[in-house]
């Protein structure tokens, strides 16, 4: 195999664009005390997230999984201390304006259970919006269960990322249909790419774009036998990567 060699275009067009989650203010409840009420642990599709630190409020947006629009998973929260009863909500900002107050974005919610963990359902509409999202897990020690924006006297509150996919059909993203082949995937660090079949192009283009369709990097890659694209510098999420007119889907891990 030969040896693998490509070019940026230029170092200063490498531009690396936050998440559209960081523009975005939500609010962020606090609680007096977690002292006896802390959620210990969520579990939804991919996140498999313990916890036992005592604020209030945990930012846990660095953990992520993928839905489908139209699909339902289950969710599960533990509690660190099961012989209270405690009131539970789960939140996710479907229309992405940076609240979970519209209509349906409130997905789940128990009240007054007691017992090491809870588990219910969560529907993802058809008309999410595509892309990254949060969601909020809430819980409180009283009957009533907590609001997105409540501040609990008695519990915690942790925020997610979900991102949200199309259900997606197979002309959507193209397949190996030229046996094209991007690994590892997941990828941490260095994606290759296999497959190529350039025709007579010497050099193309290698454009990589996140799930709002914006384009994170653009590079001139010499065809090769293998191509090798540093993604080292992107954030944790679902991209697409696009040469010679296809498209194919990676998963950026930290
Ligand atoms: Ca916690
Ligand atoms: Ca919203």
């Amino acid at each position: 195999m030969k040896k693998i060699k490509y070019y940026w275009l230029s170092s200063l067009c490498l531009l690396i664009f936050g998440s559209s989650l960081a523009q975005k203010t939500y609010c962020t409840p606090t609680s007096i005390s977690t002292e006896w009420d802390r959620i210990s642990k969520v579990e939804f599709v991919n996140i498999d997230n313990p916890s036992t630190g005592p604020d209030g409020y945990e930012d846990f947006t660095s953990e992520f999984t993928t839905v489908t629009k139209g699909a339902t998973y289950p969710i599960t929260i533990t509690h660190a201390f099961p012989n209270l009863l405690e009131s539970y909500a789960v939140f996710i900002d479907f229309n992405q304006d940076g609240d979970f107050s519209d209509q349906g974005e409130e997905v789940w919610s128990r009240g007054t259970i007691g017992g090491a963990s809870v588990s219910g359902n969560i529907t993802i509409p058809t008309n999410a919006l595509s892309g990254a999202t949060r969601m909020r897990v809430s819980m409180q020690e009283i009957s009533v269960t907590p609001g997105p924006c409540s501040d609990p006297l008695y519990g915690q509150v942790e925020d997610y990322t979900v991102i949200i996919e199309d259900n997606l059909g197979t002309d959507d993203v193209k397949t190996n249909s030229t046996k094209v082949t991007l690994y590892p995937n997941p990828v941490k660090d260095i994606l290759h790419i296999s497959g190529i079949n350039p025709g007579n192009a010497e050099y193309t283009q290698v454009t990589i774009i996140d799930r709002n369709g914006r384009t994170i990097k653009t590079t001139q890659a010499k065809v090769e036998d293998t191509i090798e694209v540093n993604v080292s510098d992107l954030a944790p999420s679902i991209y697409y990567l696009n040469i010679l007119g296809e498209s194919y889907k990676f998963i950026k891990v930290k």
